[in-house]
């Protein structure tokens, strides 16, 4: 089983590893996949738990481990590699550019940006489009744009402007963004946070209606995430969206749609919000914009919102680049051309028919929407999500838990339904083996 070992003199692994430990003399033993994640515990900061196993190679919908161990991937770097890892199509267009020109900055044009710009707007739909890099910084933008929108369009006190946010929101890791977050292990002990956010519950269109009605005077934009996924996929009800885009628009409110993890063909539709034919006044996306190969985010809106903010007055060094381009290009037509908003449509539902048919005492519930779904699990003799994902990796699937009793299950959308097949069983087996 423990096909390469390296001697090392320091063993400081903190998770539990399923890998055989040898003593010898005062050495110890250890995988490839071992050394890995000791070297991340010694150097690297301690802010992620991951699961115990280290990736080294991907194809499609199955990563490997240092090891050669195949897993399907039943997380898609949270939802980026929706094209699958590696696509060859989508490397191939990186490698191409890299050749040429990596970097330009804005400070000088690039004859990549201006070609994705028109393809991008012409995909969703939009006037402009405005590039930067992570979806944090993608909601950072729209948070800006709102705000002075807010100010130069409808005319609110510069000092006064105000933007709505729902409850188990989860939107990135700037201190901004976090203000919003009602989840302490985001915000607690960072210091001050920013002024003017205003949150309600989610999936509560009174709750939105309220507060418009009481300082919708003040309020620029209202910003939700069509599903929530930090929160544990968690879907609205049908109408929601639509109901939040029509108050906002009787009060004069930006409806702005975090769509980094929903969007791009992850629920079997290009947005989330195409499930109710809401187009909202801003569009964040991220993740999959970049097809797992390159970060890359935008923000999405009309001139009226967009042209408020002048030159100089925002920007990032990497926003736009040249191999972000034409990467974000070639990912976005795998999208259209290998028709992965139908597959993650017909999938999921299969997902969600066989997990909810499943009779398993640990499972409590299963929900979602094409291919972004989640298992709520009921801890069973002290075993509880970890466990099973642990015993999942231990099978050949990789999920992870989030909120200690929800399981996320999204894979790449080109999984196959026979691979879709496959890995159920493997999921179901994990699940009976803490009956
Ligand atoms: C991590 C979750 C997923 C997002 C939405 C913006 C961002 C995210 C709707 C920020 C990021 C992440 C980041 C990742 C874990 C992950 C996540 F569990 F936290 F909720 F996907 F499910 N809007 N989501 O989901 O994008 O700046 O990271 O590019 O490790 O923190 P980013």
């Amino acid at each position: 089983m423990v096909k390469s070992v390296y001697i090392c003199k320091f063993f400081q692994i903190q998770n539990e590893t399923n890998y055989q430990l040898l003593t010898l003399n005062q050495y110890i033993i250890m995988t490839k996949s071992e050394e890995f994640m000791e070297m991340e515990a010694k150097y690297g900061a301690h802010n992620y738990h991951p699961l115990p196993v280290v990736l080294a190679k991907g194809e499609g919908a199955f990563v490997w481990d240092c090891e050669g161990k195949k897993y399907f991937d039943f997380l898609s770097a949270y939802s980026a590699v929706n094209q699958g890892h590696c696509h060859p199509k989508i490397v191939q267009a990186m490698c191409d550019q890299a050749h040429r020109l990596t970097l330009s900055s804005r400070a000088f044009y690039n004859d990549c940006l201006g070609e994705w710009e028109k393809y991008v707007t012409e995909y969703f739909g939009y006037e402009k489009v405005l590039p930067m890099n992570s979806g944090a910084e993608a909601d950072e933008t729209a948070l800006k744009l709102a705000r002075r929108w807010g100010v130069v369009k409808k005319g609110i006190k510069n000092d006064e402007v105000k933007i709505v946010c729902c409850e188990g929101n989860f939107h990135g890791r700037t201190i901004t963004i976090i203000t919003m977050s009602n989840d302490p292990e985001s915000y607690a002990n960072y210091g001050p946070m920013t002024p003017g956010f205003v949150r309600i519950p989610y999936n509560d269109p009174a709750a939105l209606e309220k507060v418009l009605e009481a300082e919708g005077d003040k309020i620029a934009g209202f910003l939700v995430e069509p599903i929530q996924g930090e929160a544990g996929v968690y879907v609205p009800d049908d109408g929601y969206l639509k109901k939040c885009y029509d108050i906002c628009h009787k009060h004069n409110v930006l409806f702005m749609a975090d769509e980094v993890q929903c969007g791009i063909a992850r629920t079997g539709k290009m947005l989330a919000c195409d499930h109710e034919n809401v187009r909202p006044d801003i569009l964040i996306l991220g993740k999959a914009l970049g097809g797992g190969v390159m970060p890359v985010s935008a923000v999405l809106a009309d001139d009226d919102i967009m042209l408020n903010i002048k030159p100089g007055e925002h920007g990032s060094t990497f926003g736009g680049n040249p191999i972000a381009a034409k990467v974000s290009i070639a990912a976005l037509q795998v999208i259209k051309d290998e028709n992965l908003m139908q597959n993650a449509e017909r999938l999921g539902k299969i997902f969600r028919e066989e997990m909810s048919n499943f009779q398993s005492p640990m499972i409590e519930k299963v929900r979602g929407k094409g291919l972004l779904n989640a298992i709520i699990i009921r801890p069973r003799n002290g075993k509880e999500a970890w466990d099973v994902c642990l015993k999942m990796r231990d099978l050949g699937v990789l999920a992870k838990p989030t909120h200690q009793h929800i399981i996320r299950f999204a894979p790449p959308l080109v999984i196959t339904e026979a691979q879709l097949r496959e890995a159920m069983e493997l999921i179901k087996s994990a699940l009976k083996s803490f009956e």
